[in-house]
């Protein structure tokens, strides 16, 4: 069976317990388990990964790059690397499966330094403004593209 790897970036491990009125009440957990039962029912393994530092995030994006026949693709919501890391980006150059941007929020609807994207470029959909759903909308809109 082959997996879904999906990359959080940093400080979305204190979902839920830090500004709900921003990210809601899930924690990152729950959210695993949502993407769990999803990507299940649509026939797929997640690995579902968080990391507070940029260059692991590039490992595991490399790690996708150099095993494309154990991934169906990538799900990243890159945190506040989405607005800053050059290095994210290159390393997702690298990737020749499907990517999927999601964030929890807009980010367009917020302060103007969230308003560029160094992963939109790379991404097949950027799925924003969703909260916890957009997760399980990233994977679906992931099984579609490589289904077709
Ligand atoms: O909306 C999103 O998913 C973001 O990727 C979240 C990032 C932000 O920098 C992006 O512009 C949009 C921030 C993640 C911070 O996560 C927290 C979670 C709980 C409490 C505090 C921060």
């Amino acid at each position: 069976m082959q997996a879904i790897l999906i990359i959080n970036g940093p400080n979305l491990n204190m979902l839920g317990q830090r500004e709900p009125e921003i990210y809601g009440h899930k924690t990152l957990a729950d959210i695993k388990a949502m993407c769990e039962q999803k990507a299940s029912a649509l026939g797929y393994e997640i690995e579902f990964r968080q990391s507070n530092h940029e260059g692991e995030i590039v490992d595991w994006i490399q790690g996708v790059a150099m095993n494309p026949e154990s991934y169906a693709g990538l799900i990243i919501n890159p945190a506040a690397y989405t607005h800053t890391s050059i290095a994210i980006h290159d390393a997702l150059k690298l990737v020749e499966l499907p990517i999927i941007e999601v964030h929890l929020t807009d980010p367009f609807a917020r302060e103007d330094f969230r308003h560029y994207s160094y992963v939109t470029p790379l991404a097949r959909a950027a799925i924003k403004g969703q909260g916890a759903d957009g997760y399980t909308q990233a994977i679906e809109t992931l099984c579609n593209l490589v289904t077709v």
